[in-house]
Parts: structure tokens; C-alpha cells; sequence
């Protein structure tokens, strides 16, 4: 079965990722969700990308912040696409977990997304945009959510707009 894989570094990253699972959820799209940490649990992360490759994991979603060596850690362990989703908190407030799981040297990438809800959104559409190059209806359902989005902008506008 093929599914997407988020493991998180703590479980106090899940305020933020379960926006993250809440949106395969939405559109209904297999998932796993774990806690494993690079740093507390390295050998737990290892074993589990293991497994979940031999399950049929397409892509992973790595979501840690601080010293955030989480995706880079998944990445050296797999070919699947890694998506990194740095957190919030450290000393400057995230941006140190973006810049650790943005930097990754050549030919180890993690396509890393922004900090926050829209972060922890868009690794599962990117996810899912990744699932859809091989299932037509997964990429209906993208299509139709951007026609969604954009009535939603003009009903909002609707709301309050000023236009003389
Ligand atoms: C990282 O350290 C985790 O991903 C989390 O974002 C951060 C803080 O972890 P906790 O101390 O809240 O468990 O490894």
C-alpha cells in the first residue's frame, strides 16, 4: 500500500503537524505518523525507514526544530523524497531548524517548507502532488482544490471589499 511517512522529533511538534495530517485526511490520502528523534531515538528513526520503505512509503515528511538534523538524518537513510518541515521555538525562533534542514549538502536534498501551519499544509500537498504524478485521481482532486481556493478568495472579498 502506498502511503506518505511523518515522523516527528517530539510530540510537542504534533500542534503543528497535525494540520499536516489533518489535510491527508482531507483528501483522503494514506499516511503514517511517528515520533522518532535523530538525536533521542537514532536508531529507532533507522529501523523505522526501513520498514516503512518495505510497507510502500513514497515520500517522508520530517518535521524538527532546534538543532533540527532530523531530515537530514531520513535523507541519508533513503532515496524516497524527503520533505522537511522546520519548527518553531531555539534561540532565534525557528529560524535555526530552518537553516539546519535547509542546508544539506549536494546530492542529499530535503525540499524544506516555511516554519508554522502553512509549513507543516503544504509538506502534505507537496506530498501529495508527488503521489499524483502516478494517481489521475489524487490529481483531479488537486486540481479541483485549487478551483476551491480561488472561489474562496472572491467570497472573501465579497465579505469586505471596497470597490468604488
Ligand atoms: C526537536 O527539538 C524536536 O523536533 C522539537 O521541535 C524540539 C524540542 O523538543 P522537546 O524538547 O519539546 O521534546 O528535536
Amino acid at each position: 500500500m502506498n502511503f506518505i511517512s511523518i515522523i516527528m522529533g517530539s510530540k510537542s511538534d504534533y500542534e503543528i503537524m497535525k494540520y499536516c495530517a489533518d489535510t491527508f485526511e482531507k483528501f483522503n490520502v494514506n499516511y503514517e505518523l511517528i515520533i522518532s528523534s535523530s538525536h533521542r531515538s537514532p536508531t529507532r528513526t533507522k529501523d523505522y525507514i526501513k520498514e516503512a520503505e518495505e510497507k510502500g512509503a513514497i515520500a517522508f515528511i520530517s518535521a524538527a526544530g532546534m538543532a533540527a538534523h532530523l531530515a537530514g538524518a531520513i535523507a541519508s537513510e533513503t532515496t524516497k523524497p524527503v520533505i522537511g518541515v522546520p519548527m518553531k521555538g531555539g534561540v532565534t525562533d525557528g529560524m535555526d531548524a530552518m537553516l539546519s534542514t535547509v542546508q544539506m549538502p549536494s546530492g542529499m536534498p530535503v525540499a524544506t517548507l516555511t516554519l508554522g501551519k502553512a509549513g507543516a499544509i503544504n509538506a502534505a500537498y507537496l506530498a501529495m502532488q508527488i503521489l499524483a504524478i502516478s494517481n489521475k485521481e489524487l490529481a483531479v482532486k488537486l486540481k479541483e482544490d485549487r478551483i476551491v481556493q480561488s472561489k474562496k478568495i472572491e467570497s472573501d472579498s465579497k465579505e469586505i471589499e471596497v470597490i468604488l
